[in-house]
């Protein structure tokens, strides 16, 4: 990657410059619990992310163009379009957890959305609700009502992002669903083109984007657990870390298991056995 110029990081991915046009997106296999990066990376964690990201980006082309150009021979690199981001992100909520359930809590709304009273936490919602949020360069970020997130876009580009998100999630988690993940919610990120079209841009319908909860746990009334990270989060309950930097160092089997987990996510989604990808990962293009 010689040819390329270092533009950003994500707390576990990097971002470089190609050219004028192009950027390469690298999924490092970096994890992060409780807000904190880990020092202990989880092996193919990057590369698991990248798959399942580039099949989502292969399975919606009919709902809205993508930035994704190409897979690179690491199988953890994608070549994607340069785009102008939209700043806001475009969370989907089909069930109420994380900040959704907060502010259900508080004020019996989520983003503007006026939710019936009594409902249980990770509830699933009569239907699933735009709720975008604010793009926080440091902290959290700020979920906004409608009329603020106009503000930041404009009017007609929100009706269309929010459109388009509806539908991306409802594809995404009805797939997901019928191979026994409830995709919970989901940021999207959007941008424009050259041409001024929305493109979808980030990654899509990762276990970092999103929650995965295995349907057979679930379980209204609590919080379900994570597909991927519990045994991670219930090694580090366990330690009484106190969730400040720096993380605690993850056992050898803790690595191993969470590592079991993003493989049978990416295989229970894609339906391509993980080492295929490893070999050829254009496989989940087809
Ligand atoms: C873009 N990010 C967030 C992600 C980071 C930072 N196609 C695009 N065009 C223009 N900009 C971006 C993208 C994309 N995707 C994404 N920031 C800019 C981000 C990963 C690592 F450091």
């Amino acid at each position: 990657m010689s040819e390329a110029t270092h533009v950003g990081s994500g707390k576990v991915r990097e971002l470089y410059a190609l050219d004028d046009d192009r950027l390469l997106l690298v999924a490092s296999d970096r994890i992060s619990t409780f807000d904190v990066v880990l020092p202990t990376e989880i092996p193919d964690k990057g590369r698991v992310l990248t798959g399942l990201s580039a099949f989502w980006f292969a399975r919606t082309t009919g709902v809205v163009p993508n930035h994704l150009l190409s897979l690179r021979d690491d199988a953890r690199s994608t070549e994607c379009r340069r785009l102008e981001m939209l700043p806001i992100e475009c969370v989907v909520r089909g069930y109420l957890a994380g900040s959704g359930w907060k502010d259900y809590l508080a004020t019996g709304e989520v983003c503007g959305h006026h939710l019936a009273e009594g409902l249980a936490e990770s509830e699933r919602l009569p239907q699933p609700i735009f709720t975008p949020a604010t793009k926080a360069q440091t902290g959290h970020d700020e979920n906004i009502d409608r009329a603020a997130a106009a503000a930041l876009v404009g009017e007609e580009r929100l009706a269309e992002v929010e459109a388009t998100a509806l539908s991306l999630y409802e594809l995404a988690s009805d797939h997901a669903r019928s191979r026994g993940i409830i995709l919970a919610d989901t940021k999207l990120e959007f941008g424009i083109d050259d041409q001024g079209r929305l493109v979808l841009g980030d990654e899509a319908f990762t276990p970092d984007s999103s929650r995965f909860w295995p349907a057979d746990a679930y379980r209204p009334g609590s919080t379900p657990p994570s597909f991927d990270k519990q045994f991670v989060r219930d090694y580090c309950e366990a330690l009484g870390w106190d969730k400040s930097h720096p993380g605690p160092e993850l056992p050898d089997d803790v690595v191993d298991g969470t590592r079991a987990r993003y493989v049978e996510a990416f295989e229970r989604l894609t339906e391509i056995p993980f080492d295929d990808y490893l070999a050829e990962p254009t496989v989940v293009l087809a």
